[in-house]
């Protein structure tokens, strides 16, 4: 479904930034039976609301196609990501001072991965995720979980068993569900009147910045800035408390948000940044699109080269925004072996449009290629030291952004 006006605000007046043409799902990885069938495809291209300062993608897939049938990320895969998790909860645990008379619900709660350092404390949780995978393992583990998705009828139900919430956890979720200002209204019902929503968006200013194009995919339906997030929780009786500048998933913005109507210096301050910057206007991401194509052609041009001058090439990875980048790019098998990723259950896949099989990490050490393409560039420093045996034997990384380098 193609929107017409702002997923926030509702004003009609966007402008456009990249267009990327149709593209796969892109966690939807495709088995051998299913190779030859045709793949869907959808438009992905990026606008800029004027009003609210909202950027979005236009199309709208059924979240019920996303994220039920076989979706295949489980966040337990990624150690870097485990450390930020439990840091996150940590932190939650002592500064809201949670025993286990509180209660903690975490938004797409996965494979528990973050929750569980809240049962190990003994503080009740509730996770809610609809991907029966992830959810299924989060139960098997002592993690209590909802298969469902999460909206004002779940919200509801939430009150009704356990009361409402002391914190809620919504990492990596807010982008993902198209009735944007249903899901804030659902947590505003659910949150204590003096509770915290610790809420974690990648942020769209380092997205522009450091041409991380390839996390733009059907899933992610919007792009955070702090000024988007304001205007996005006030409508709804909330305060961005406040918020912090992180590290994960290429640059996310962490904020708290709550009932209470004040907020830190840091959300001054970054509002007043992002104003400086003129993050609230499309002249921002006027040339995003042509450093976009740059990259394209720079990366192309490498990859070419490359296996003009007989070098084998693999990628690292099966990401979502791995499936973006090779789609963008073009990259089938006739430029790229296969791809490597520690998730097992993408192994003996294919990666969509593209059609590069996936297998276990530990074939780089026994093909030895000459060259890994990181399409989890994200995770660069993990990767780049758990593959120091690769490395050390003469194999070299590309990384592909903010420009292509070899490392
Ligand atoms: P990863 C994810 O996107 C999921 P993806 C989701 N789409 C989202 O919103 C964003 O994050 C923010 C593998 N890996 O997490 C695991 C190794 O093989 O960057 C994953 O398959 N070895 C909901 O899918 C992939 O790489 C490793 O050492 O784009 C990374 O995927 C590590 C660390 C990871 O993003």
């Amino acid at each position: 479904m193609q929107i017409t006006a702002c997923r926030s605000c509702g004003e009609s007046d966007l402008v456009d930034i990249l267009d990327l043409g149709d593209m796969p799902l892109a966690d939807r990885l495709l088995d051998q039976t299913s190779l030859e069938e045709p793949e869907p495809r959808f438009p992905l291209n990026l606008v800029f609301c004027p009003h609210c300062s909202l950027v979005q993608i236009t199309y709208t897939v059924a979240p019920e196609e996303l994220f039920c049938r076989d979706y295949p990320y489980y966040s337990s895969f990624s150690p870097a990501l485990l450390a930020h998790s439990k840091a996150n909860a940590l932190e939650l645990i002592a500064s809201r001072r949670l025993s286990p008379k509180s209660f903690v619900v975490e938004i797409a709660s996965n494979d528990g991965y973050l929750l569980k350092n809240f049962v190990e404390r003994g503080i009740p949780v509730l996770g809610i995720d609809p991907a029966e995978g992830p959810a299924g393992i989060a139960n098997a583990d002592g993690v209590a979980t909802w298969n469902r998705f999460f909206d004002m009828p779940t919200a509801e139900a939430i009150r009704q068993e356990h009361g409402r919430a002391d914190v809620i956890i919504a990492n990596n979720v807010l982008a993902h569900v198209a009735d944007t200002n249903g899901l804030v209204q659902a947590i505003a019902s659910l949150l204590n009147t003096d509770g915290v929503a610790s809420i974690e968006v990648p942020y769209v200013r380092d997205l522009v910045d450091h041409c991380e194009f390839d996390t733009i995919y059907h899933e992610h339906l919007c792009y955070f800035s702090l000024t988007a997030l304001t205007k996005l929780f006030g409508r709804h009786g909330l305060t961005v408390n406040h918020v912090q500048h992180l590290d994960i998933h290429g640059g996310s913005l962490r904020v708290h948000v709550g009932h209470r109507p004040d907020s830190s210096a840091a959300v001054t301050e970054m509002l007043a940044d992002e104003r400086a910057i003129g993050l609230d206007s499309s002249a921002y991401f006027a040339n995003f699109a042509g450093r976009v194509r740059a990259l394209k052609t720079e990366l192309l041009q490498q990859l070419d080269h490359l296996r003009t001058q007989g070098y084998r090439v693999a990628a690292y990875g099966a990401a979502a925004k791995g499936a973006t980048m090779l789609n963008y790019l073009g990259a089938d098998t006739r430029l790229l072996d296969y791809v490597v990723d520690r998730n097992f259950h993408k192994h003996g896949k294919f990666m969509p449009g593209q059609h590069l099989p996936i297998l276990p990490t530990e074939r780089l050490e026994e093909d030895r290629p000459d060259f890994v393409l990181l399409l989890a560039w994200n995770f660069a420093s993990e990767i780049l030291t758990q593959q120091s045996r690769y490395r050390e034997a003469g194999g070299r990384f590309i990384i592909p952004s903010p420009e292509p380098r070899v490392v």
